[in-house]
């Protein structure tokens, strides 16, 4: 590695650079996100030694979706709550491990701008095979008018109110990417040095992939527009030869679609018939990442970013990808 060939820009000096310009920018914003990379390094750093450790395996709980929670899910959410805990912007925080938003107490006052609520251990079932999961996080500003505590409330804001929102893969490398709402940016970890580094600058979305991601097990029970447009993408319809592609970990099937283009879906289901991804720290943190990276986003009816949640674990079905999947997906529906 040379400085002279090319920089090398950590994610903390990116995000300083971009809040340079915004005059009077205090610096808080890039502090609260320091916290998530922390969070992460800890969460990565564990997820590589999974199998030397008692890591593996269940904890013995069920999170509020009535899942079993793996230790690993319980470390992850710790390692969050204590990491942006002592971040005086942040008011407010809720986790896909906890039914309630957690207070930070000490933090109620005119100080606490933010409330970031995160899923620290997506695709849980994959970790003990030793399969890539991620962690997802979007970050709101507390809306005017708003009870500081009334915690819930700083949350129950349409996906296009987001500030800030990403995810880590943690994959073949571990690898962090966000948006602040002008454009999307990839930061790959580095081992030797610690840190999140630029690798993938300005990311966008092709307009056309030749992947399609969902659970076909499921297929039997879409609803007729869903089978009939995957039926068409098999069938040549987009002039292309399609191949299918799915982890089970939605961070890094989104990684893949939003890198390579084409579609990933989870349509309504017998079982899960509004969806089985949670709106708010599932399906608007990818929905915002894919719309900056050229992509669109939608639940069937409407798009993901207009969708005001009534609840903070409230499910949704999800379709996310380019523009021309997408384009096709919503016609298909729209023909029912
Ligand atoms: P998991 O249940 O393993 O936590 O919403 C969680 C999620 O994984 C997503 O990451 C993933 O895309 C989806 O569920 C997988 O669900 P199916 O096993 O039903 O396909």
């Amino acid at each position: 590695m040379t400085f002279k060939s090319k920089p090398v820009v950590t994610v903390q000096q990116h995000i300083l650079q971009e809040q340079m310009r915004f005059p009077g920018a205090s610096g808080e914003f890039s502090w609260l996100l320091s916290g998530i990379t922390l969070a992460t390094k800890l969460i990565q750093a564990r997820i590589r030694r999974a199998g030397l450790s008692d890591i593996l395996g269940e904890h013995g709980d069920t999170n509020v979706q009535g899942e079993m929670q793996q230790k690993l899910d319980v470390y992850a959410d710790e390692a969050l709550v204590h990491s942006l805990g002592t971040r005086s912007s942040v008011g407010v925080l809720a986790s896909e491990e906890n039914e309630h938003p957690v207070i930070l107490q000490q933090h109620i006052s005119e100080d606490a701008k933010y409330a970031v609520i995160f899923d620290p251990l997506d695709g849980s079932s994959n970790i003990d095979v030793n399969v890539s999961v991620g962690t997802t996080f979007s970050i709101f500003r507390k809306p005017d008018g708003v009870q500081s505590g009334d915690a819930s409330s700083w949350f129950l804001q349409p996906g296009h109110k987001q500030i800030a929102a990403g995810y880590v893969v943690y994959g073949s490398s571990t690898i962090l990417v966000y948006t602040a709402g002008r454009g999307v940016h990839g930061f790959t970890l580095d081992p030797a040095i610690g840190a999140y580094v630029l690798s993938h600058e300005n990311i966008r979305m092709p307009n056309q992939g030749s992947y399609y991601s969902v659970n076909e097990a499921n297929s039997e029970s879409f609803p007729e527009a869903y089978r009939t447009y995957l039926d068409g993408l098999r069938k040549g319809k987009l002039n292309k030869t399609y191949s299918t592609r799915y982890i089970g970990s939605m961070v890094p099937d989104f990684h893949r679609t939003l890198l390579k283009g084409g579609i990933f879906l989870y349509p309504p289901t017998k079982k899960f018939p509004d969806g089985k991804l949670r709106l708010l720290y599932e399906a608007n943190p990818v929905a915002f990442i894919a719309e900056q990276a050229g992509g669109l986003a939608t639940n069937g009816k409407q798009r993901i970013l207009d969708i005001y949640p009534e609840s903070i674990h409230q499910r949704t079905c999800l379709a996310v990808g380019s523009k021309v999947e997408m384009e096709e997906l919503m016609r298909c529906v729209v023909e029912g």
